[in-house]
């Protein structure tokens, strides 16, 4: 398909015109394969999260969010050692995409964003909101996720008394605890017990759970 010293670092490497798909690419010292999304946002996104039917469970522990979990062709999560190795070796942008179930959608992006190593318990950094859901990742106070640790149902790295990843269905940024949960309980639509939807809280509050989402990254410069 491609000449064989052709290695794509990631999806934004693909020749115009690629559709989406699974691709394997190579970014330093290792391969994988991932969803590239080349129509929602233009060219080039290398997606490490999707929701879009409930299929997969995505209450999970540590581990699993750590090296990936899910379908790519379907419902999925990265992986956290894969987002930071893709993060910390060149300088990327963040698009979210949201859908809700009466056919609106919406987006954050933000023109800063990285992942720290396992060491810091995958840091966040995320910085230059734009977008039309409003900035339900780095808006200042409690529940602002910028500089938060990852945290699961067995990792408590929160700034809560108890744990927000257990609360919440979910696992996240969590800081005590959210402003989105986009990795909590697939519930349809609006409903009325704690925050532990999919939720981006800017946009629809904290009782709606959205029907389908998509995390993805692409690099700044292609020469980096
Ligand atoms: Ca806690």
């Amino acid at each position: 398909m491609y000449s064989t010293d052709f290695v794509p670092r990631d999806c934004s490497d693909f020749p115009q015109g690629s559709i989406s798909g699974v691709y394997t690419i190579y970014p330093k010292v290792t391969k994988f394969d991932v969803y590239c999304d080349m129509e929602t946002a233009g060219f080039g996104w290398t997606v490490f999260q999707r929701r879009i039917n409930g299929i997969v469970d995505f209450y999970r522990e540590w581990s699993d969010y750590e090296d990936g979990f899910g379908n790519l062709e379907s419902e999925f999560w990265l992986g956290n050692k894969f987002l930071h190795h893709l993060t910390s070796t060149a300088k990327h942008k963040l698009y979210i995409y949201l859908e809700d179930f009466d056919g609106n959608s919406r987006y954050a992006e933000y023109s800063e964003f990285s992942i720290g190593d396992a060491a810091t318990n995958y840091i966040l950094n995320v910085d230059g909101y734009d977008g039309n859901a409003g900035d339900s990742l780095s808006s200042p106070g409690h529940q602002n996720h910028n500089g938060m640790m990852f945290s699961t149902i067995d990792s408590d790295n929160d700034n809560s008394k108890g744990n927000c990843a257990t609360a919440f269905k979910g696992a996240w940024w969590y800081n005590s605890c959210h402003l989105a949960n986009l990795n909590g309980e697939y519930l349809g639509g609006y409903y009325s017990t704690k925050p532990k939807g999919i939720v981006w809280a800017t946009w629809k509050g904290y009782y709606y759970s959205l029907k389908s989402t998509r995390i993805m990254i692409k690099r700044h410069y292609k020469t980096l």
